[in-house]
C-alpha cells in the first residue's frame, strides 16, 4: 500500500512537473546557457485588453478569418468552432477528424491556407488515434464551409504511432515558396529525436499538395525519412515565418529549464537529448542521455531561457513602423503565465517584455491581425480569446 501510494505520488509529481510548473531557481554548478538573456524592456503605456470570447475548453489555436469574418478556434478535446467578431461562439463544426484527446493530445493547430481567399482551404494538426491505444501527430486539410468541413484529407502522419499522451507538438507554417512546415514532438521518447528513420522529434517539410519536395535535404538518402527538414527537437509548439526575412523560427519546450528558439536550417541537428540546457524533472540533473550543453555537429539554440516559460504559439508583428511593438516576436508562455514580447532588430533579440503577467493565465496561442491587433488564447477549462490593442507611440 505504502509503495503504491509512493508510486502514485511520483506519478502526480511527474505530471505536475510535466505540466510545466517550472519556476525553479537555476541549478548550482550548471553553466549558464550560451545565449545571454535578453534585456528587460517595457512599453511606456500598457496595451488595451478586450475579452472577445469565453467558455472555450482548452483552446489550442486561433486563425483570424479575413474580411472581419471572425475567427476559427480549436479546442483540444477535438472541436473546431467559429467565433464571430462580437464574440458569439458557434456550435462545433462537423467533419473534424477524430482525435486522440488524452494528455497533451487532441485537436491542435489551425491555420488558413496561403490561398484561402480563393480556395477556403484550412489546415489542422492533431493527435491521430492509431491501433491499440497509440497515437501520432497528423495534419489534415479541409475546405471550410459555414458549419462543416468538407474534402477532409490527411496528408501527413507521424510514424510510428506510439502509446502515451506526451509531446505531439504541433504547429503549421508556410514559407511563401510553396512549402508547409509541420512541427511535432518526440513523444517523450528522447532517443527517437536523433533517429532519422522515425518522425518523432523532427521538423518536416512538404509541398502544399502533400507531395515530397525534391529539394528536401535527405530527398535521396537511404534510411532517412525524406520528409525530414531538421532533427534533434524535443516538443515544438511554436512555429512562425518572419515576414521581413522569410526565415522560419521555431520554439520548443526544454525539460525543466532550457526552452529554446531556433531558426531551423536543412539537415541540421538541434541536439535533443544529447545536448540540452534542461534538467531531468526527477533529479534536477541533466538526463542520462544528455552529455552537456554542446557537442560537435549539433546546433546551439538561437536563444534559450534558463527557467522555462513553457513556450507555445508564436507570431510576428512587423510592418507597423509607427507602433512601439513594431518588429516584435510574441510567444505564449504556459508555465510562466504571460505573453512574451521579444523586441527584434533584424534577427537579433534586443529586449524582452512580459505582458498579461498579472492575470495568472496560461497563454496557449498568439496571432497578429493585419491591423496589428494581437489575439491571444488562454489555456483553461474556461479558456478565453483576448484582443490586445498595441500601445500608441509616445
Ligand atoms: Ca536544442
Amino acid at each position: 500500500m505504502r509503495a503504491g501510494l509512493r508510486w502514485l505520488g511520483l506519478v502526480i509529481l511527474a505530471l505536475a512537473l510535466d505540466a510545466c510548473a517550472k519556476t525553479e531557481a537555476p541549478i548550482a554548478g550548471v553553466p549558464a546557457p550560451a545565449s545571454p538573456p535578453a534585456a528587460s524592456v517595457a512599453t511606456a503605456t500598457a496595451p488595451g485588453v478586450r475579452v472577445i470570447a469565453t467558455g472555450l475548453a482548452h483552446p489550442w489555436a486561433v486563425a483570424i478569418l479575413p474580411g472581419d469574418a471572425g475567427f476559427l478556434v480549436t479546442e483540444r478535446p477535438g472541436r473546431l468552432r467559429r467565433i464571430a467578431p462580437n464574440g458569439t461562439v458557434s456550435a462545433p463544426l462537423a467533419g473534424v477528424p477524430a482525435v486522440f484527446a488524452q494528455g497533451q493530445g487532441g485537436l491542435l493547430d489551425v491555420v488558413l491556407d496561403p490561398g484561402f481567399a480563393d480556395n477556403r482551404r484550412i489546415w489542422l494538426s492533431f493527435a491521430e488515434p492509431g491501433e491499440d491505444g497509440t497515437a501520432g501527430t497528423a495534419v489534415a486539410t479541409a475546405t471550410l464551409g459555414e458549419d462543416a468541413l468538407n474534402d477532409v484529407h490527411v496528408l501527413y502522419r507521424q510514424v510510428p504511432k506510439l502509446a502515451g499522451g506526451a509531446h505531439f507538438g504541433s504547429r503549421i507554417a508556410f514559407d511563401g515558396k510553396g512549402h508547409v512546415f509541420i512541427s511535432q514532438g518526440e513523444r517523450n521518447q528522447k532517443a527517437m529525436a536523433q533517429d532519422l528513420d522515425v518522425l518523432q522529434g523532427k521538423l518536416v517539410r512538404l509541398n502544399l499538395d502533400g507531395t515530397m519536395p525534391a529539394d528536401n535535404p535527405w530527398a535521396g538518402a537511404p534510411g532517412v525519412r525524406r520528409v525530414v527538414w531538421s532533427y534533434g527537437h524535443r516538443n515544438m509548439q511554436g512555429l512562425a515565418v518572419d515576414p521581413r526575412s522569410g526565415r522560419l523560427w521555431q520554439s520548443e519546450h526544454g525539460p525543466r529549464g532550457g526552452d529554446e528558439l531556433n531558426l531551423p536550417e536543412p539537415a541540421k541537428n538541434y541536439g535533443w537529448p544529447v545536448i540540452s540546457n534542461g534538467m531531468d524533472y526527477a533529479t534536477g540533473r541533466p538526463y542520462p542521455e544528455t552529455r552537456g550543453r554542446e557537442a560537435p555537429g549539433m546546433e546551439q539554440p538561437y536563444h534559450a531561457w534558463e527557467q522555462s516559460p513553457g513556450l507555445s504559439g508564436m507570431a510576428f508583428l512587423t510592418g507597423h513602423p509607427g507602433s512601439p511593438w513594431n518588429d516584435s516576436l510574441f510567444l505564449g508562455a504556459l508555465a510562466q503565465q504571460a505573453l512574451i514580447r521579444l523586441q527584434l532588430d533584424g534577427d537579433r533579440i534586443v529586449g524582452e517584455e512580459r505582458l498579461l503577467a498579472d492575470r495568472g493565465e496560461r497563454i496557449r496561442d498568439v496571432r497578429v491581425a493585419p491591423d496589428g491587433t494581437v489575439y491571444v488564447l488562454t489555456d483553461a477549462d474556461n479558456g478565453r480569446l483576448l484582443a490586445l490593442t498595441p500601445p500608441t507611440g509616445d
